[in-house]
């Protein structure tokens, strides 16, 4: 995940904070007005500030290539996924169509029960294509650590790998309009065997209704 950029990130904040505190500090004790102290009338300093530009730039352009190489690493796909699904994000619920199958789980998101459940197997890679049918929604699964947002007419594409078993909430986290608060689903990840038995009953079930 993200986390390895975080202390890059905070010392260098540290250490900037901490420089200019000390300079100001300085400048105010030692340049204080007091007698035989005249006030400066020179309005800028034509070696020190594009040195202090010349070190912002600097800075900010490390942070952003570093930034943009650790999201790069984290979009990378896995592999060759055993498992792919579209998510569509709609006014106001989600639906997850299972590749290669008939297979579609709707939720109303009208009350808990109704949330959609998306089963994953553990363990595999599981292939995420997202797009949303009206608005710009965000799926969110905090226990993935992951966020994406879905828009309409275009897919974002990522890839999760799930490492244990286990049910996750997950949400839409853009503000969609009047029953955004409503729009949650879940995760459940099971044994790949379990889902494999899961996934041939759905399809069962899908090719038996009228
Ligand atoms: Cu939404």
């Amino acid at each position: 995940m993200f986390g390895h950029v975080f202390w890059p990130y905070a010392i260098i904040a540290l250490t900037v904070f901490g420089i200019v505190a000390l300079l100001l500090a300085f400048a105010l004790i030692r340049y204080r007005a007091g007698r035989g102290h005249e006030a400066s009338t020179k309005s800028k300093h034509s070696v020190l500030e594009p040195l202090y530009a010349l070190v912002l730039v600097g800075i900010a352009s490390f942070l952003a290539v570093y930034v943009a190489n650790a999201n790069a690493a984290e979009r990378r796909p896995l592999g060759r996924p055993q498992v792919s699904v579209t998510i569509t994000g709609f006014q106001w619920c989600w639906s997850f169509s299972y590749h290669h199958t008939p297979v579609t789980v709707t939720g109303t998101c009208k009350n808990a029960s109704q949330v959609p459940v998306l089963v994953v197997p553990t363990h595999e890679i599981v292939h995420f294509s997202l797009i949303s049918a009206d608005v710009v929604h965000e799926w969110w699964l905090p226990y993935a650590g992951w966020k994406e947002e879905a828009f309409p007419g275009h897919y974002n594409t990522f890839d999760l790998r799930f490492t244990r078993t286990g049910e996750f909430n997950g949400r839409c986290d853009e503000y969609c309009g009047l029953y955004h608060d409503r729009m949650d689903f879940k995760v459940k990840a099971v044994s790949p065997a379990a889902f494999t038995s899961w996934l041939a009953a759905q399809t069962r079930r899908a090719a038996s209704r009228p």
